[in-house]
């Protein structure tokens, strides 16, 4: 494995952050001892959760935090000074107070390092998933206003061009081989910063979730929401500092950027890092790792290979799932093939994770099917249509409150306001019940009262591999297509990502739509997985009496792909 952090770093060479030609690790400079004693006393009055971070850092600052799939090595100490230089050429833009970043890059350490610099600075930092193309980052930095866009080189053409038009002053790239204008700048910043003091209630991040009905709404997520969720998943999943995460999960979304990456950084274990959900890695890595978390499709996908068996896992303690519906055929068949209980989660932009099976045995068993009991600190109702609790086994629909649920809708007031009950309660837009039973191959099981099931959604949400896609949106491109008079986007049973997106077109009279023709465009125009694998032409799409789609006719008729 090749070190990160360069002999010739402790001797006081300097060089350029980022340059491709130069030592593996780009960023150091001499060591401020000095600093360490000044920063480590600010968690106790500081809520920023990089301080919370901070204070969790291992006492060996030479002990790996990072390890790439590719043999590159991360120290404490190199993120440290990482995030440093980082937060240091922030600070040097003069940005305004609570002005956001917004970021568009492969996943790399560096681009963590980008988000915890973020923080440390006491800006807010904003993710976009890689996938997302120009009429998608228009909208959201047309939204969001940032003060500073970072992309990859390959698309700063047009990135730059779409944030210029915004008013946006700061355009950096960072690519994931550690080049990029971001590190080349931050490379002449000193490598000590302290920690910008944040109230709880100051926001720390915002994530785009798509809308039932227009556009995207930012979730504003406050350093409390973040802090206080990542401090209860500690204890709860049972946090080691001798844990190796395997992190395979992209780091645009709550699951990769928020869970798995603040429950290593808080028990101060190392991390495996890779790019992406690659079978190679997994039976390469997994052997050595502890605790690993992905949507359904990687469990899907891990017991499609062969070679992956309890050998692979010999070590690990924790497998997580979420974002998604796990299988209960997937759940037991990971159990039979390894002799692990994946412990489903349950979480969303707006509440980060809300519901989770139990790590301790002592508070029960980890049943499949079911989401688990809410977090503790966090309560969950599940209510009627009158907003009346619903009885053990009823379903109805869940309901949140606690100290993770979010600040509200970034610019939409209005929209905040319906979301929540006027007794403070935050509508998921899930449907589910407590308790009742789960009905398994071995035949019906009860479950107890305190365990949720989610047994559906009532808002019109397709998830696919772990990503949202909002039908609404997808129908508003294709309706402005030449020859669809209008269309209907629905979700149905795909063995790989659990959902796959359909199109349900219906033509103008003499037009001729052809599938691929219409696949393809969308492809140049909204993000890869919102394009429906299939699209299907029809006279007419059925309605009820009120006028509205059936759209659970439409995933009856056309559920196979
Ligand atoms: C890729 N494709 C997809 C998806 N991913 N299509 C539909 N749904 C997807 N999720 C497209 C590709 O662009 C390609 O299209 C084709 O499908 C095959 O790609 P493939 O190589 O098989 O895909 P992959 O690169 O292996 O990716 C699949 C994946 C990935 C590993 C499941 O999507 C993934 O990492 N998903 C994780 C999402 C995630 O982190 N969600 C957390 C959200 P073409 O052939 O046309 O080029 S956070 C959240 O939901 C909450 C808060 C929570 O509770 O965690
Ligand atoms: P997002 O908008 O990306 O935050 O996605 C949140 C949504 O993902 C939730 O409202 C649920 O519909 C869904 N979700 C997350 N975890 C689970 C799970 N374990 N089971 C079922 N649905 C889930």
């Amino acid at each position: 494995m090749r070190k990160g952090w360069p002999p010739s770093s402790r001797t006081g060479h300097r060089s350029s952050v980022g340059s491709r030609a130069r030592c593996q690790h780009c960023f150091h400079t001499p060591l401020f001892s000095s600093f360490s004693l000044a920063f480590r006393s600010i968690p106790d009055m500081n809520a920023n959760l990089f301080a919370l971070f901070e204070s969790r850092f291992p006492a060996d600052r030479t002990a790996c935090c990072i390890e790439t799939h590719d043999g590159l090595y991360y120290s404490w100490d190199d993120l440290d000074r990482a995030t440093a230089k980082l937060a240091n050429l922030l600070a040097s833009l003069h940005l305004p107070e609570g002005a956001r970043v917004a970021v568009q890059v492969e996943k790399s350490p560096e681009a963590l390092f980008l988000y915890l610099a973020t923080l440390r600075a006491g800006y807010v930092y904003l993710p976009l998933n890689t996938a997302y193309q120009e009429a998608e980052i228009d909208y959201f930095v047309g939204n969001a206003e940032p003060s500073v866009v970072v992309c990859s080189s390959k698309n700063f053409g047009w990135v730059s061009k779409v944030a210029f038009r915004h008013g946006v002053n700061h355009v950096f790239t960072l690519d994931d081989d550690r080049s990029g204008s971001l590190l080349s700048r931050a490379a002449g910043k000193p490598d000590a910063f302290e920690t910008v003091a944040r109230q709880d209630d100051d926001l720390a991040a915002i994530l785009y979730t798509s809308g039932t009905t227009g556009r995207s709404k930012g979730a504003m997520l406050t350093h409390r929401n973040l802090a206080s969720n990542a401090q209860t998943l500690h204890e709860f999943w049972g946090w080691r500092s001798d844990d190796v995460l395997l992190h395979m999960l992209p780091i645009f979304h709550v699951h990769g950027l928020f869970v798995a990456s603040h429950g290593a950084l808080l028990a101060g274990a190392k991390m495996i890092w890779a790019p992406r959900l690659d079978m190679a890695q997994v039976l390469k890595f997994l052997p050595r790792c502890t605790v690993m978390m992905g949507v359904p499709t990687y469990y899907v996908r891990m017991l499609q290979e062969p070679r992956f068996d309890d050998d692979t896992c010999r070590r690990m303690r924790l497998f997580v799932s979420g974002s998604a519906p796990l299988l209960l055929e997937t759940f037991d068949a990971f159990r039979e093939r390894t002799g692990h209980t994946i412990l489903e989660r349950y979480g969303m932009s707006e509440t980060v994770m809300l519901v989770s099976n139990p790590y301790d045995a002592a508070l029960g068993e980890r049943i499949g099917g079911t989401v688990g009991m809410p977090l503790p600190g966090v309560s969950v109702r599940v209510v009627d249509g009158e907003g009346q609790p619903c009885t053990p086994g009823e379903i109805g629909n869940v309901e949140v409150k606690g100290p993770n649920v979010f600040k509200g809708y970034w610019r939409m007031p209005e929209k905040t306001r319906e979301e929540f009950t006027e007794d403070g309660w935050f509508k998921t837009g899930d449907v589910g019940r407590f308790g009742g039973a789960i009905a398994s191959q071995a035949g019906e099981r009860a479950v107890p009262d305190n365990y949720l099931t989610i047994v559906g959604r009532s808002k019109d949400l397709i998830i696919s591999g772990g990503y949202n896609v909002y039908p609404k949106e997808i129908e508003s491109f294709i309706d402005e297509m030449p020859g669809v008079a209008e269309s209907a986007v629905i979700g149905v049973p795909h063995a790989d990502f659990g959902e796959a997106v359909v199109a349900v077109v219906v033509r103008k009279p003499g037009a001729d739509i052809d599938e691929a023709a219409l696949i393809g465009t969308l492809k140049g125009r909204i993000a890869n997985f919102k394009v429906p694998k299939r699209v299907h032409v029809v006279d007419e799409l059925p309605r009820n009496t009120m006028g509205k789609v059936q759209k659970n006719v439409l995933r009856e008729q056309f559920a196979v792909l």
